[in-house]
């Protein structure tokens, strides 16, 4: 199966929000729980400025695909600044956040070698 989706003109999926990661929203694109896709999935996230990706690891490993604004990456306490056009790997387990510091919205893709998003445990 081969699926085209368009980030602007996707309307099967509503934005998501949680208490837990203040200013940030995100929409899933890829999944296996609404289409029949398999072995990876992919969403969306957008952080307002001053938002905050808290903290978190999960078993699988992540890939980010930083498409909008500037932010500070938490890689396990190490800081890093990333912006617009950069790519960032997370190693399973590996202690990950982000935070906006800059004045856009910070916008990213991310990618999960899972079938869904749904199946990723969230630990602090
Ligand atoms: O945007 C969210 C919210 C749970 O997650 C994707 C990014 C991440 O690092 O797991
Ligand atoms: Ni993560």
């Amino acid at each position: 199966m081969i699926f085209v989706k368009n980030l602007k003109s996707v309307s099967d999926q509503e934005w998501t929000t949680t208490d837990k990661y203040p200013g940030v929203r995100w929409k899933l694109l890829i999944d296996a729980d609404f289409m029949g896709s398999s072995g990876l999935s992919l969403g969306f996230v957008e952080i307002a400025p001053g938002g905050d990706l808290t903290l978190h690891y999960h078993s699988p490993s992540e890939i980010y695909v930083i498409t909008n604004g500037e932010g500070i990456l938490n890689k396990s306490g190490e800081l890093e600044e990333i912006k617009k056009g950069d790519v960032v790997y997370i190693e399973r387990n590996a202690k990950h956040g982000l935070k906006n510091i800059g004045k856009e919205t910070l916008e990213f893709y991310w990618i999960f070698p899972t079938d869904t998003f749904s199946e990723v445990e969230y630990f602090n």
